[in-house]
């Protein structure tokens, strides 16, 4: 059979996550419309017949000061290197800029076979796409670019066989069961990230961790324990999280809770404190603590 692993690599809002999720068919990402939503490695396994295709989400690329972003810039680099594949992730519907051409270069140059997924087709005027591959052929970038649109799936099967065409043969990575090497209490944290990039504006949502402290499903009834801290890095960042009469925060976990039920199955009591750790960021120990540590697929 044809297998191997992935990188999924481009800028940051591109949409590496969302494409990563609809081609293996489960959420093993969060998303958001804020760039730096991924701040892990995180495999996503796709099986069909005689094909297996490893994809390895990463953070996006994007200029950032803080010791998290360039821990998230040094996994995504990593990343790439040591897979059968890059899958280049290119948001088409802004167009192709200098630096865009730049960084598909860059990863050109690990020698690494590399297919570009031209995504978001479906909000740009069609047109645009030809002159767009013709600039980046011009431009010296030589290797098959895909058109997709993850949101409407479109072309995804064709995406699917291009990557499975340049996949080597041999036996399969992970047992056909495995579709993240994330856990649910992963998911859990990343949950209730991703509903707070979806609530809060500005550095806030950037700014936040989350721990969890409990995570237990009860010996009766389908239900989960959830206790967790959302760490923020001011105090002033606190007061805005918790909101009026603390009501930011109740809709805040109530979306949260909702999206645990469907992921889990079961129902949710979900407690949650907001903690201040000043400028956690930037502070080694604290990104190890909340786990954040340099990711590479040899520690998969
Ligand atoms: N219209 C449209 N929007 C999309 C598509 N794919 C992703 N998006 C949107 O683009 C935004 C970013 O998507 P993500 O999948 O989080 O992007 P990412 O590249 O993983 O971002 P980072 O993790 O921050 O690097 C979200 O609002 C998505 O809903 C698509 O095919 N069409
Ligand atoms: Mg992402």
């Amino acid at each position: 059979m044809k297998s191997g692993f992935v990188a999924v690599i481009g800028k940051a809002n591109a949409g590496k996550s969302t494409l990563v999720n609809v081609l293996v068919g489960e959420k093993v990402a969060i998303v958001s419309p804020k760039p730096q939503t991924t701040r892990d490695r995180i495999l996503g396994v796709y099986n069909a017949e005689g094909v297996q295709i490893a994809f390895v989400d990463t953070p996006g690329i994007y200029k950032s000061k803080t010791a998290l972003s360039d821990m998230m810039m040094r996994t995504a680099e990593n990343s790439a290197k040591d897979v059968e594949l890059i899958l280049y992730v290119h948001d088409g519907h802004k167009g192709v800029s200098d630096s865009d051409v730049a960084l598909m270069k860059h990863y050109l140059a690990f020698k690494v076979p590399m297919i570009i997924a031209y995504t978001k087709t479906d909000i740009m005027p069609e047109g645009n796409i030809p002159a767009d591959v013709k600039r980046l052929y011009e431009e010296g970038i030589d290797c098959d670019v895909v058109p997709v649109s993850a949101r409407k799936g479109k072309n995804l099967d064709k995406l699917k066989e291009a990557i499975a065409e340049m996949l080597p043969e041999g036996e399969p990575l992970f047992p056909e069961d495995v579709l993240s090497d994330k856990s649910e209490k992963f998911m859990i944290a990343e949950i209730m990230r991703e509903k707070i990039l979806l609530r809060y504006d500005k550095e806030i949502p950037h700014g936040v961790a989350v721990l969890v402290n409990t995570f237990q499903k009860r010996e009766e009834g389908n239900l989960y324990d959830v206790d967790l801290d959302i760490i923020c890095e001011k105090a002033n960042h606190k007061a805005i999280l918790i909101g009026r009469q603390g009501r930011a925060l109740k809709e805040t976990l109530s979306f949260a809770r909702k999206s645990m039920e469907e992921f889990l199955g079961a129902k949710v009591f979900l407690t949650a404190y907001v903690k201040v750790k000043d400028d956690w960021r930037d502070k080694a120990n604290l990104l190890k603590e909340y786990g954040y540590e340099d990711g590479s697929k040899s520690s998969l």
